[in-house]
């Protein structure tokens, strides 16, 4: 039998947190034939709710479950992980300046950044959810230089799959056909879902939809506002579909992407299509071994090009903010 995996989740008391723990415990994310331990982490006022989801874990009776740490203690809660979900953060509340969250999550993603670095198993892989997730995750890799920063992401995979979504229903495929969308940049309403590259069968999207207009308008539009939307109808947050698209990059980094398929992660930047480096952007990326690298040489027409500088400028701007809350 394998040796069982620690996966730690952060803010797992939350909405995010209560779909991704059961979803990681039956193996969505890691496979049916991988036990794993759980260390979920929350701070002190949720403390009695992680509880209770401990409680309700026990009660699955999950038969691939080892074990559950529940913590309000981050060094507890880091101790000998070899995976980390960081869904904690602090929400932007009505009439907060930006300035404000950003500092209240740079202050959260440095000191967890440090207990990771000291704590961690080593070759810990690190997801990050909480918003802002490219600049959290960014924060987390300065103040745990030890950790490569190969091992660090933030998670567009949501992103990436309501792209596969609106394509599937579009052209009434099923979802499981469609393949290749990219999402670049930000997961912010600057991210820019691009179909150019993406194809049902060994047919082009751009081929099949044969719509222009609703291709480069509407369907771009509808990804980048998809939260928003969801927060209409629910009158609550994405969070089966967030802890769905959590597993499901877990699940290709560390097992592989198929055979002619890539994904799409938040990932150091190394100055790939002209994205400077140092930013954390989303690419496509193809796994295997434990590794991503990022696809290279796809054509980026103009209308792309203005688009990936965009969520760049915006993700730049992200950054110097981050920098000045240190300071
Ligand atoms: P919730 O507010 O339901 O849960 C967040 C949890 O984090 C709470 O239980 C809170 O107590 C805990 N928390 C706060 N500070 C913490 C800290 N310092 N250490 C540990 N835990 C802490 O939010 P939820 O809907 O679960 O969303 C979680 C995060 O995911 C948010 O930042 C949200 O914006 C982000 N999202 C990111 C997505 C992505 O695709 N990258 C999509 C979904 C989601 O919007």
């Amino acid at each position: 039998a394998k040796d069982p995996v620690r996966v730690l989740v952060t803010g797992a008391a939350g909405q995010i947190g209560y779909a991704l723990v059961p979803m990681i415990a039956r193996g969505v994310m890691l496979g049916p034939d991988q036990p794993v331990i759980l260390h979920m982490l929350d701070i002190p006022p949720a403390a009695e709710s992680l509880n209770g989801v401990k409680m309700e874990l026990v009660d699955a009776a999950f038969p691939l479950l080892k074990g559950v740490v529940a913590t309000t203690d981050v060094v507890e809660a880091c101790t000998g992980v070899n995976i980390a979900v960081m869904v904690g953060g602090f929400p932007r509340k009505e009439g907060m300046e930006r300035k404000d969250v950003m500092s209240k999550n740079v202050s959260i993603y440095k000191s967890q950044a440090s207990a990771l670095e000291k704590h961690a198993a080593a070759n810990c892989k690190v997801l990050v959810v909480a918003n802002p997730a490219n600049t959290n995750a960014l924060i987390l890799k300065e103040f745990a230089p030890s950790i490569p920063e190969k091992n660090i992401s933030c998670l567009t995979r949501l992103d990436h799959n309501r792209a596969l979504g609106q394509i599937s229903e579009r052209l009434g495929v099923q979802v499981s056909e469609v393949k290749n969308v990219i999402i670049w940049g930000n997961h912010s309403s600057t991210q820019y879902p691009d179909v150019n590259h993406a194809t049902v069968g060994d047919k082009p999207v751009r081929t099949l939809v044969a719509d222009d207009a609703w291709l480069n308008g509407e369907f771009i539009t509808t990804v980048q506002q998809r939260g928003a939307a969801i927060i209409k109808a629910r009158k609550l947050s994405s969070a089966l579909s967030a802890a769905s698209a959590a597993c499901d990059h877990i699940r290709d980094w560390f097992l592989g992407t198929p055979q002619g398929t890539w994904v799409s992660m938040g990932v150091y930047s190394d100055g790939s299509y002209n994205v400077p480096a140092g930013l954390i952007y989303s690419f496509p990326v193809t796994c295997a071994n434990g590794e991503w690298t990022i696809v290279q040489g796809l054509h980026i027409d103009e209308f792309s090009r203005k688009k990936l500088d965009l969520t760049a400028e915006e993700l730049s701007e992200e950054k110097a903010l981050a920098y000045s809350c240190l300071s």
